[in-house]
């Protein structure tokens, strides 16, 4: 297949919010600085079912969503040292070239180099997309476009893990589990002894806990309006739950009322711009951090009272977890084989690419974490 198109099945957002429709499409060839990778499994994210509600901003139809998977490289383009064909791999949608001011500054996981082409669904050669229906272009997505039995990926966002770990669970490890442990470990940079409150207690909120109780924390608060959650969550670190529902008093309110003034961190892992208020608000006065992880669609903003930040606290964000993705991927694939971290508790249901559309409404079940389709 070298060298050649591939026809295979994909599933195409043709509109915001229709359902998706599983089609042959052409995947043309890597060019320069490409790779084709066969996708085994892939995970959904929330952040695909933000994308296809149309209220991303960069959200570009048609096209092929997907970013959390894992695979094996089929072929690679000109120039392309790191990979060869047969390695396993996970696709990272944020890239790491490790020359561009971004990877050199050392104060940064995000990567500047193909991000104006992921953006606009192209790949960076030609700004031209390699997936097409009969000669129609389909855009790519995240820079990944997962939900492809063949996607192309610049080299720059593939990285090579050991070929022993199994695919239908690290594929995990692109996107959700580690952004909630790195939310912790690189961008609040959680102390043992700490107070933790996290909102939020989905994949990425409950690896946030996990996180947390690894970092030593000694209170791990779990914030959700379901309270269905808390059950599951004691077995990822949570140590109490507060539904606000079951509240008159602000959240934050609550919130400082146990815990003596406040939390030393706390992280929003829902993407509501109240609840990111909320987050800051519950923090320590002269040093609480809070760190801002779900994404909030198009148009929303987020708002609090200057004095909050003048009184010490911080209010941070994080992509990906601050994780270097090629770099520190295979490690946490690593820890995972070590068994230090957890994957296979964050997998609820398995399904098959052909079954898409029902595990995007599974994503609504409160019991659902993550789906993962054999491809
Ligand atoms: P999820 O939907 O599984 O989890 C969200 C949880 O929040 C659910 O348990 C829900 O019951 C709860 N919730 C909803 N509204 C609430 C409210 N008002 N108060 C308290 N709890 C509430 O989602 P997920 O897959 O864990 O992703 C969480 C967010 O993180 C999404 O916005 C996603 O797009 C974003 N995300 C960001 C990054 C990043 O790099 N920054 C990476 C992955 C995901
Ligand atoms: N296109 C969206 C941005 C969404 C966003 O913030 N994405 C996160 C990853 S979410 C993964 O599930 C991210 O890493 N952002 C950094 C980046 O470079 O995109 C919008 O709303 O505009
Ligand atoms: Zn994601």
């Amino acid at each position: 297949t070298q060298g050649q198109v591939i026809t295979c099945k994909a599933a195409v957002a043709w509109e915001p919010n229709k359902p998706l429709v599983i089609e042959d499409v052409q995947v043309a060839p890597p060019q320069a600085g490409e790779v084709r990778v066969k996708v085994l499994y892939t995970a959904l994210c929330h952040t695909d079912a933000y994308t296809w509600s149309g209220k991303d901003p960069e959200g570009l139809f048609p096209c092929v969503l997907g970013h959390e998977a894992a695979g094996i490289v089929e072929s690679v383009g000109e120039g392309v040292t790191e990979v060869q064909p047969g390695d396993h791999v996970i696709p990272c949608y944020q890239a790491e070239c490790r020359e561009c001011k971004f990877c050199k500054s050392g104060k940064t996981n995000l990567c500047g180099k193909v991000r104006a082409a992921t953006g606009v669904g192209v790949m960076m050669n030609d700004r031209k997309s390699r997936f097409s229906i009969n000669g129609k272009p389909i855009y790519h997505f995240m820079g990944t476009s997962t939900f492809s039995q063949y996607t192309v990926v610049h080299d720059v966002s593939v990285a090579k893990i050991d070929p022993v770990a199994p695919l239908e669970k690290v594929c995990l490890l692109g996107c959700g589990v580690p952004t909630g442990l790195g939310a912790v470990w690189n961008t609040a940079k959680v102390e043992p002894g700490s107070i933790v409150a996290v909102f939020g207690l989905g994949t990425v909120g409950l690896a946030v806990a996990e996180g947390a109780k690894a970092a030593g924390a000694s209170r791990i608060i779990g914030i959700d309006i379901d309270s269905k959650k808390f059950d599951r969550a004691k077995n990822f670190g949570v140590t109490e739950f507060i539904n606000p529902k079951e509240h008159e008093q602000p959240i934050q309110q609550v919130i400082v009322d146990l815990t003596d003034g406040g939390v030393d961190y706390s992280f929003e892992c829902i993407g509501n711009v109240s609840v990111m208020r909320s987050a800051l608000e519950c923090c320590h006065k002269g040093w609480g951090t809070s760190v801002i992880v779900g994404v909030a669609a198009s148009g929303q903003e987020i708002s609090t009272r200057p004095f909050q930040l003048v009184t010490g606290r911080v209010w941070k964000g994080t992509a990906f977890g601050g994780f270097k993705s090629r770099s520190q991927v295979p490690s946490l694939v690593d820890k995972y084989l070590k068994k230090e971290i957890k994957v296979d508790e964050y997998i609820t249901h398995n399904l098959t690419l052909a079954d898409i559309n029902k595990a995007f409404d599974l994503m609504h079940d409160g019991d659902c974490l993550r789906v993962v389709l054999d491809m």
